[in-house]
This record gives C-alpha cells, sequence and structure tokens, in this order.
C-alpha cells in the first residue's frame, strides 16, 4: 500500500501564507479559466496589449492592458493611473463580472471581505519577459491589497521586503494560482524573472498575469 503514496510528488498546501497579509491560494482560478481567458480576449479587442515605455525611455518586456474605471500607464512623464486609454482616448473596458468575483472571492478568503477593485492591469509575458524589482505605490490607497491571478505558463515569483536589497524568496507561480497581498505584505518589493519556454495547453507560449487594485 505505502508504495502507491511513494510514487506521489511531494504535494503543496492549497493556501499558504507567505508573510503577514500575503496568502496564496493555489488553484482558486483553476474554475473560472475559460471565462477569464474569453474576457482577456474582450479586452484586448478594445484595449489591445502595448508595450508601456518606462520614464527612463525603456519599453517594458512584458506587454499590458488594463480593464477597469482606471488603467495603469508608464511614459515618459512617469507612472499614473488614468481613466482613458492613451492609444485611443476612450475609457478602458469595463471590469469583467467573473473577473469582479474571482477578485472578491479569494479577497474574501484572505481576510479582506470589502475588496472593490476599480482598477485590473493585464499582464502578457513572453519567454524572456520579465519585471524587475519594484514596489505597487501608485495607488492611492495601500489600506486595500492586491489579488493577483496567474494563467498560461508558470513563472518564478520574487518576493523581497519593505527595502529593496531585503532578501528575496522565490516562488513558482502556475495556471490557476491566486495571490493576495495586503496589510504589513502591501508595499513589499517584488518582481519576475525572466520567463522560460514552455507550452501552456490553453495559452500556448505565453503567461497572462491579472493584477486587482484599488487606486482611487
Ligand atoms: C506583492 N505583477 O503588475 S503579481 C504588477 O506576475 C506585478 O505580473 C507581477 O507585480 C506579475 O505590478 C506579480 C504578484 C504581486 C502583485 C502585486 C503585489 C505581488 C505583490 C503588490 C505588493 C506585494
Ligand atoms: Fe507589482
Amino acid at each position: 500500500m505505502m508504495d502507491l503514496f511513494e510514487k506521489l510528488e511531494p504535494t503543496e498546501p492549497v493556501s499558504e501564507m507567505l508573510a503577514e497579509g500575503a496568502m496564496l491560494l493555489r488553484g482558486e482560478a483553476l474554475a473560472f479559466d475559460g471565462e477569464l481567458l474569453a474576457a482577456v480576449e474582450d479586452i484586448t479587442g478594445r484595449s489591445p496589449f502595448r508595450h508601456l515605455v518606462t520614464p527612463g525611455g525603456y519599453p517594458m518586456s512584458v506587454a499590458m492592458t488594463n480593464c477597469g474605471a482606471v488603467g495603469w500607464v508608464s511614459d515618459r512623464t512617469g507612472y499614473r493611473y488614468d481613466p482613458e486609454d492613451p492609444l485611443h482616448g476612450r475609457a478602458w473596458p469595463p471590469m469583467p463580472d467573473c473577473f469582479r468575483a474571482l477578485a472578491a472571492q479569494a479577497a474574501a478568503r484572505a481576510g479582506y471581505p470589502n475588496f472593490a477593485p476599480d482598477a485590473c492591469l493585464v499582464n502578457r509575458y513572453v519567454p524572456g519577459a520579465r519585471l524587475t524589482l519594484h514596489q505597487d505605490r501608485n495607488e492611492r490607497d495601500f489600506a486595500s491589497p492586491i489579488v493577483s491571478v496567474s494563467l498560461g505558463l508558470p513563472a518564478t515569483f520574487q518576493f523581497g521586503g519593505l527595502k529593496r536589497n531585503d532578501p528575496v524568496k522565490r516562488y513558482a507561480l502556475r495556471h490557476g494560482d491566486v495571490a493576495v497581498w495586503g496589510g504589513p505584505s502591501r508595499l513589499r518589493f517584488h518582481g519576475v524573472s525572466e520567463l522560460k519556454a514552455g507550452d501552456h495547453p490553453l495559452l500556448g507560449a505565453v503567461r497572462i498575469n491579472l493584477t486587482f487594485r484599488h487606486a482611487r
């Protein structure tokens, strides 16, 4: 009988506290994945993925778009939340109901029953794309958490401290994983290592990450 168990991979907990205020909910988005990806297609039909330019003048390797009342943008003048998509000057696509439902469910599980995101940044990684260590501090409200949803290829997530040079822990984020970053973890430095090549059954050689924010 025991030899059956010995053949299994070592298991990870379904939900895991990464630090005070930071909770990783493995597989939380799996039941929504088809619906989420159809909604991403709808969003990018109206506000396509683009490589924003940093204030320093470099195009980011991660392509981005947004949905919701405001969207995060970067250009030569700095970072900001903008009610219109600068590509065409119209509003960002509305936040789909399935996005809102998943974000609220995950936040509630992590102890934030009143999370009301007004922005969702959609990031697209292809192999080689990465996000250098940064803090998310353009939101007016640091009391609300950020909820992130990973879809497609797995990535190595870097989770640091409140100072840039604090030690970094690494976690694999896989298709369907959802994380909630609040409380004292809200302003931790974090980043994503260069995406490795791969072929995901739903997305091919792509990773999509949704981050839900209360920005204003
Ligand atoms: C920890 N996105 O969009 S999600 C970002 O996978 C961003 O695309 C990454 O960092 C991605 O700003 C990481 C995980 C995440 C998001 C926000 C956080 C972790 C966080 C805010 C505070 C602390
Ligand atoms: Fe971030």
